[in-house]
């Protein structure tokens, strides 16, 4: 039933290497604490192949995951558990579809990724990814 409660919500983003390495760190936090996500955990991390292979195994069968894995474990990401009333759907919104070329005006993919590879940003894209994630990324 809806009583218009408050459920807060956790989701896990990770700014991708192809933004670190522009120094786009500090533009996507700002976009992040500016649309009232609070930051819970931050860490910057360097996966291992092993990490990556792990937090993407539901792709390991697709074209593109050596190259995705390859990406992910090319430089340093920053990893954030973020809080707020429905953190996943509108994470989702905020960061745009998964080719920039499709996401919509003042998401962060639209304004900073390259292509549908290279991203920029990750977001829990449901509860249960966001538990998984959380919990390989944070212990
Ligand atoms: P999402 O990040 O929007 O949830 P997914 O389909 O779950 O998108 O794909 C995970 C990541 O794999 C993408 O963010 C992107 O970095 C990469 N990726 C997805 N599709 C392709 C592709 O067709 N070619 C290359 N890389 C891709
Ligand atoms: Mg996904």
């Amino acid at each position: 039933m809806d009583r218009g409660e408050v459920i807060m919500e956790k989701t896990l983003a990770i700014i991708k290497p192809d933004a670190t390495e522009r120094n786009l760190i500090g533009d996507i936090i700002k976009m992040i604490e500016m649309n009232n996500f609070k930051l819970k955990r931050i860490n910057s991390v360097y996966m291992t192949v092993s990490i990556a292979e792990e937090f993407y195994a539901m792709h390991s069968e697709k074209p593109f995951f050596k190259s995705l894995v390859d990406y992910m474990t090319s430089g340093m990401v920053v990893v954030l558990e973020l809080e707020k009333n429905n953190a996943i759907e509108d994470f989702r919104k905020l960061i745009g579809t998964t080719n920039p070329e499709d996401a919509e005006e003042g998401t962060i993919r639209k304004k900073f990724a390259i292509d549908k590879s290279h991203n920029s940003i990750h977001g829990s894209d449901s509860l249960e990814s966001a538990n998984r994630e959380i919990s390989i990324l944070f212990g």
